[in-house]
């Protein structure tokens, strides 16, 4: 059930510091399907969508930011890229006015990759509370 795969999704992985499997994207070592990039942040869809629109904001740099719990004020301007970014991506998308942002912080919030990423999720209707 959902709670399970919550909880098994929660303990599969922590902050190790090292490196993901972003680097690789980034890098383009591995395929991704790019809706959006510039010099510093890369925008793809995700691998496991969750709605007809779902895609992944990453900087390219990740300067420490593993999680948004680190952020430092070093990072506030990558910060404002990355949500211009997804505005980017949702109007790209054509779901200016029904899209939703989502960063997932830690284990029980599922985080799954440590590297810091923004969901852009659209194209349903969006319920409210999230899970
Ligand atoms: O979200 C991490 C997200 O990363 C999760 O929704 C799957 C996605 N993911 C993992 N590997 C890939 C590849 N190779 N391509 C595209 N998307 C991928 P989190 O918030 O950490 O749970």
């Amino acid at each position: 059930n959902d709670e399970e795969a919550s909880a098994k999704a929660a303990a599969a992985s922590a902050d190790s510091g090292g490196p993901t499997i972003f680097d690789k994207i980034i890098a383009k070592e591995i395929p991704s399907s790019i809706v959006y990039e510039d010099e510093k942040v890369l925008a793809f869809r995700d691998i496991n969508p969750q709605a007809p629109v779902h895609v992944l904001v990453i900087p390219k740099f990740r300067n420490g930011l593993t999680q948004l719990s680190k952020a430092e004020p070093k990072h506030t301007e990558i910060l404002g890229h990355l949500l211009h970014a997804a505005k980017v991506v949702a109007e790209k998308e054509g779901i200016m006015d029904r899209f939703r942002v989502v960063i997932n912080n830690g284990p029980g919030a599922c985080q799954s990759v440590y590297h810091l990423h923004l969901h852009v999720l659209g194209g349903r209707q969006m319920k409210w509370p999230p899970g």
